[in-house]
């Protein structure tokens, strides 16, 4: 596919031009593609400009106080502009969402694999978050950064960097949050809602998980697991254990951390976290997966019993590969 390059002040003239404006989320929102979404719609409106917000799922109840306005047919689009979205598969299939994934006029995003599907494109694969492109091209239209629209910046900001912790964070980062703190962004409620709080059901499963802790190959790889009668019983969301992955890697001299989570089929759903220097990737991919160098995850069938002495088979390999290197 082709898409035309633009520079941050040519995306500024190009929003700043436009009125009807359609805003597009990815499917799954996180953080960033709701964030950017919700300070787009918002300087917009306070520019004059109707806009308003389409995502192919429900945005996620604690990110109500981005308030912005979702699409409903309240006016015939004349712009439709993408935040945070690589690809059109990402866009989802439903709210009617197909209608106007099909032809993108504007994309603002930092993945590095963009398939170029919009017309125009400003892509900066060196910004942490969409929401850090975003702010310069809202400052490059003379949008006023209102408390509301700081928030939402900040939010893309802090939850695509892990609360600025991620390898990704650079001096721009912060930079760029100084200056959503200075127009009033609320950075320690934001952040007690976006890191610290879980729900009882994702705090539950989590218990039940922590009580399953298994260590391995002389202390080297940790586990844990959940079967699916237990994810059942916790009343967790299957996207709410995303973050659990990271739990048994997290501790000291463990280098390899190993989740299984059983599917509703009965398989089990494998991530495997790594500390510097073991691949990840390497691990899942033996086991018929894939993933990055420190995050990565297959699909196992059979028992948990199974499951776990095809994993830590894995890892053991690999662990003495790397050892003898
Ligand atoms: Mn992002």
């Amino acid at each position: 596919m082709m898409t035309e390059p633009l520079t941050v002040q040519q995306m500024a003239q190009r929003l700043k031009a436009a009125d009807d404006i359609l805003i597009l989320c990815h499917k799954n929102p996180d953080g960033d593609t709701i964030g950017c979404a919700g300070a787009l719609y918002h300087a917009l409106t306070a520019m004059g400009r109707s806009a308003a917000v389409l995502c192919s799922d429900p945005i996620p109840p604690m990110y109500a106080y981005t308030r912005m306005q979702l699409f409903t047919g309240q006016f015939a689009p004349r712009l439709v502009a993408a935040v945070d979205v690589a690809s059109i598969q990402l866009f989802g299939e439903n709210n009617r969402m197909p209608e106007f994934s099909h032809h993108v006029n504007l994309c603002i995003d930092h993945h590095t694999g963009n398939t170029g599907y919009a017309d125009f494109t400003l892509l900066d694969s060196t910004a942490a978050a969409a929401a850090e492109l975003l702010y310069e091209v809202l400052m490059e239209m003379e949008a006023p950064i209102t408390p509301q629209v700081a928030d939402c910046l900040y939010t893309g900001l802090s939850t695509d960097t892990g609360c600025f912790r991620f390898s990704n964070t650079t001096a721009r980062t912060h930079q760029v949050a100084a200056k959503l703190i200075e127009a009033g962004a609320r950075v320690q409620e934001l952040n007690t809602l976006l890191f610290d709080t879980k729900s009882r059901p994702r705090m539950e499963a989590e218990r039940i998980a922590r009580n399953h802790l298994e260590y391995h190959l002389e202390g080297r790889c940790a586990l844990i697991y959940l079967t699916r009668d237990e994810i059942a019983s916790s009343g967790v969301d299957q996207a709410d254990l995303e973050e659990l992955t990271s739990l048994p890697v997290s501790i000291q001299d463990v280098l390899v951390g190993v989740t299984l989570r059983q599917q509703p089929g009965g398989s089990y759903r494998v991530s495997i976290r790594t500390a510097k220097g073991v691949d990840a990737c390497s691990i899942a991919r033996r086991l018929g997966g894939g993933g990055h160098a420190r995050a990565a995850g297959c699909e196992l069938l059979g028992n948990l019993e199974n499951a776990k002495s095809a994993v830590l088979a894995e890892v053991e390999a690999e662990l003495d590969a790397q050892e003898k290197e």
